[in-house]
């Protein structure tokens, strides 16, 4: 398999783009080699500038979740764009999504749109903290809620990939008002909440947790952080980013039967188009501006094109539920073929997995937070990666992501799926 056009444009980009990508894990870094230059996808397939094919296990890092170049989506898109791409003035398409959205999550009665999931957790503490007039808050070590300063603390994604312990730029200020531990630790998260009694405003969380591999909340973990955010007066933020629309149509608010106060969204609510969103009850989300002074804007917040195209895969996703359990069929299919083809190779591996999103973690031991995560074979992976990848098997580019199935995998993916893994693993152990 040639990838020369690859290299070549791998080396151009770098005299133009910081490490020649637009967002750090698409660079192949952790794993090595030169990251692939995408030309064009259909349904579950990407084609690099080389011609070669791939199945796809990224699905843009979530958004795909019907495949690529999804027709009502695409059709959707040319119609809206004839009419302009922006008009930096509300538009009934806005109240459309908005109303569309809360029909199907629980716990929102008003919703802003925004530009980017970076964007929806960044304003839902500020929506937090404008609320409760607290300045501190707790992440989990290995969630990850974009690159906003307040979360570059102990985050997951690349910051993890890349073990960025401390990330320049970020003013120890800003870094003192972020409080983290250990994702599942519940007594942690109680010592934190004693310590800065009446200074925490909110405990963001990823309810599953992606940006670690896949990583799922403990038995009990969740409820118990919801009755310490009711009785400590705390806004507990579901960050659904991931999740939302993935795990169910109401997402893991929905899946898992949890009440948040505010929840992010992002990804699949665009359809791959640039939209993210942060709402909530009534009572905290009325702080927002123009209603209230917490400011939050954007020019291109709820643009027509994204709206479109968001619009229209969700609404299909609303009407057609059954779509979600598919993928999620598909997914508990892959499993137990993965699940067969590790065990018979002796080696110690786990696999987590919840709804379409699943992860392999080449560890001996359960893989239940941001440490246990770091401790796995992550070398063996990044061999792993590659040897799927010369087998046409697109997976994340880091052990600590969780891969993303979309509704285009047929059965015979999944079975080249199965069997790249075996040949893989005889070619790498
Ligand atoms: P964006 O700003 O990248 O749209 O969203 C940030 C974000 C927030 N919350 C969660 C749970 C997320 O997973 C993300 C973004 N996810 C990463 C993939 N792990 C985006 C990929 C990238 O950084 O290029």
């Amino acid at each position: 398999m040639s990838i020369q056009k690859s290299e070549s444009l791998f080396q151009r980009a770098q005299q133009s783009i910081p490490g020649g990508v637009n967002s750090p894990v698409r660079a192949f870094k952790s794993v090595g080699g030169t990251p692939l230059f995408i030309s064009k996808a259909k349904g579950t397939y990407l084609y690099d500038a080389d011609g070669n094919r791939y199945i796809d296990y990224i699905a843009s890092w979530g958004p795909m979740i019907l495949g690529h170049a999804y027709e009502p989506v695409i059709k959707a898109i040319q119609e809206q764009a004839v009419y302009s791409t922006s008009y930096g003035a509300p538009t009934e398409l806005e109240i459309k999504m908005a109303e569309l959205i809360k029909s199907m999550v629980p716990n929102v009665d008003l919703i802003r749109m925004v530009s980017s999931g970076t964007e929806a957790c960044m304003s839902a503490i500020r929506v937090a903290r404008g609320y409760t007039g607290r300045n501190k808050i707790i992440k989990f070590e290995g969630c990850y809620h974009g690159h906003a300063d307040s979360f570059l603390v102990k985050a997951g994604s690349g910051v993890a990939t890349f073990n960025i312990q401390t990330v320049p730029g970020v003013t120890a200020g800003v870094a003192a008002d972020t409080l983290t531990c250990a994702y599942n630790d519940l007594p942690a998260v109680e010592k934190l909440v004693q310590e800065h009694k009446g200074e925490i405003a909110a405990i963001i969380i990823e309810p599953v947790a992606g940006n670690m591999g896949c990583i799922l909340p403990q038995p009990g973990f969740l409820e118990s952080l919801r009755k310490i955010c009711t009785d400590e007066g705390i806004l507990f933020i579901f960050d659904e980013v991931m999740t939302g629309f993935r795990l169910a149509k109401g997402g893991a608010q929905e899946r898992l039967g949890i009440d948040a106060d505010l929840v992010t969204y992002g990804k699949v609510i665009g359809a791959g188009m640039p939209v993210g969103a942060f709402g909530g009850k009534r009572q905290f989300m009325e702080v927002v501006s123009p209603l209230g002074n917490v400011y939050q804007a954007g020019t291109l917040s709820g643009n027509p094109i994204a709206m479109i195209a968001g619009y229209t895969l969700l609404s299909i996703l609303n009407d057609q539920p059954l779509l979600l359990k598919e993928i999620e069929d598909k997914t508990l299919y892959l499993k137990e073929g993965l699940d067969k083809v590790l065990a018979a190779t002796g080696t110690p591996y786990v696999i987590n997995q919840l709804g379409s999103m699943i992860s392999i973690h080449f560890s001996d031991h359960a893989v239940t937070d941001f440490a246990s995560a770091a401790s796995a074979n992550n070398q063996l992976f990044n061999k792993f990666f590659h040897a799927m990848l010369k087998r046409g098997v697109y997976l994340p580019p880091s052990a600590f992501e969780s891969w993303f199935l979309n509704n285009a995998l047929t059965q015979e993916d999944l079975d080249a799926t199965i069997k790249a893994t075996k040949e893989s693993l005889e070619e790498i152990l």
